[in-house]
């Protein structure tokens, strides 16, 4: 006799200020709800200058990092919490690609996106990632228990 035990998790999702200025929030959080990942914290925001230094932090000596700050602040993002069953990877693979030119069609950036600095969405790339970036984007008493 086997049990298997699945386990939930929590991770954190961003539509990009390209995403939102496009109309295409609506679409993205569709696609979210009718995979069956539970919303449990979202909001709009506009991320100040220190989040978004701190939320790119492994990449702050690359030499596109200040072009990523400034990007990702030039307009409110989306901010989600989402619950599920592999929600890490698995939004990541909803996601598809970092570059457009290599997401497949049906993913996120393979479906709306063409450049490598505009590409729509983020997800956390680790359960670190997830709990570090939820704690940066929201307060304890703006997610679902
Ligand atoms: P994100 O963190 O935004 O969800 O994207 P990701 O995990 O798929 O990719 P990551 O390596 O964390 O890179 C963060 C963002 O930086 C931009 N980037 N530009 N010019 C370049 O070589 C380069 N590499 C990364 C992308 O906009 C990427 O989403
Ligand atoms: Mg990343």
């Amino acid at each position: 006799c086997f049990t298997l035990w699945i386990m939930s998790e929590r991770t954190f999702a961003m539509i990009k200020p390209d995403g939102v200025k496009r109309g295409l929030t609506a679409e993205i959080l569709r696609r979210i709800e009718h995979k069956g990942y539970r919303v449990v914290g979202l909001k709009l925001y506009q991320i100040p200058r220190e989040v978004a230094e701190n939320h790119y932090g492994e990449h702050s000596d690359k030499p596109f990092f200040g072009e990523l700050v400034d990007f990702i602040t030039s307009g409110p993002v989306v901010a989600i919490a989402l619950e599920g069953e592999n929600a890490i990877a698995g939004w990541r693979s909803m996601m598809g690609a970092t570059n457009p030119a290599n997401a497949a069609p049906g993913t996120i950036r393979g479906d709306f996106a063409t450049s490598m600095g505009e590409n729509v969405s983020h997800g956390s790339d680790s359960p670190e990632s997830a709990e570090r970036e939820l704690a940066l984007f929201f307060s304890d008493s703006e997610l679902i228990k």
